[in-house]
């Protein structure tokens, strides 16, 4: 931010120096995503509240270095921005899903227009799957023991060394069985798909809300095209549940626990990449007090 675009603002040349000023009550780390374990542990070490963008790290020890800084601190301080949980579509899908009986399976996809050509095979992981990682947790409240990796043939628009689509499978420790379809070029939009199969029944994401249109001697339904527009209300609720958390010297939602939950798993996807198919474990170590 210019200071003569906003002369209130203070600009800063360490992000620790921010985090450590005086005048700062709480802190939102946007930055890019090799910069957070650093200034998520400054937040915690100055025992200032904190929302982290995803991924809370990019390795899974790094999410295990502020798991065990904020266990020591004593309090919930970290905010991860796994937006998902608070989309109204999902709020809505989480709720039906105790009316279908206990889960089976789950179909999802999750699909990109287009990625631009610094985007590598790892990227449909810790990146894009990163948030089918939290949000089926969260929906079926039960955690990952395996993942396999499969590929199609590559897609015609999929740039370079980029293997693209690939299919995630992730087995739960109640035997629940995920397939998600991640294909990054698709170029008819941006389109989250997400469905639950149940004993009694089936429950799915709602499309979001859009007017469907006669038109033309066509049924049309418009189609999103950007990831921050499919989700731009959930952002604002879960900087909501931030602020009002802060306000009160601690955090709610998404904790460190799931970032590093979902660092765990992502190198785990990421590991199985390159095991044409064949299952990768997923082992998690004990869940510490504070985040049960
Ligand atoms: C991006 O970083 C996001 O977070 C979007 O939700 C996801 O759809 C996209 O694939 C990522 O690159």
């Amino acid at each position: 931010v210019q200071a003569d675009l906003a002369p209130a603002a203070k600009v800063y040349d360490r992000g620790e120096d921010l985090i450590a000023a005086a005048d700062v009550d709480a802190v939102l780390v946007t930055s890019t995503g090799s910069t957070h374990e650093g200034y998520v542990l400054a937040a915690i070490a100055a025992g200032k509240p904190c929302f982290c963008e995803k991924p809370l790290a990019t390795t899974a020890d790094g999410a295990k270095r502020i798991v065990d800084a904020e266990v020591t601190h004593g309090k919930r301080l970290v905010q991860v921005g796994f937006m998902r949980r608070y989309d109204a579509g999902y709020v809505a899908l989480k709720q039906a899903t105790a009316q279908i009986g206990a889960p089976i399976m789950v179909h999802a996809a999750h699909r990109n227009p287009t990625v631009p050509e610094s985007y590598g095979t790892p990227m449909a992981i810790h990146d894009t799957l990163i948030h089918e990682i939290d949000v089926l947790r969260w929906l079926l409240d039960d955690d990952y023991v395996s993942a396999r990796v499969l590929f199609p043939r590559k897609a015609a628009r999929a740039h370079g060394g980029l293997r693209d689509p690939q299919v995630v499978v992730l087995e739960t420790a109640k035997g629940v069985l995920i397939d998600v379809e991640i294909f990054v070029n698709c170029h008819y939009g941006y389109d989250i798909q997400c469905e639950i199969v149940g004993e009694d029944g089936i429950a799915k994401l709602p499309e979001p809300m859009a007017i469907q249109m006669r038109l033309d001697a066509k049924l049309q339904n418009p189609i999103l095209t950007d990831w921050k527009d499919r989700f731009v209300d959930s952002y604002d609720v879960e900087l909501n549940d931030f602020i009002k958390a802060a306000a009160r010297g601690t955090a709610a939602g998404p904790s460190s626990w799931d970032g590093y939950v979902a660092a765990i798993t992502s190198d785990a996807c990421v590991a199985a990449q390159a095991t044409e198919g064949q299952a990768v474990a997923i082992t998690l170590p004990a869940r510490p007090a504070l985040y049960r």
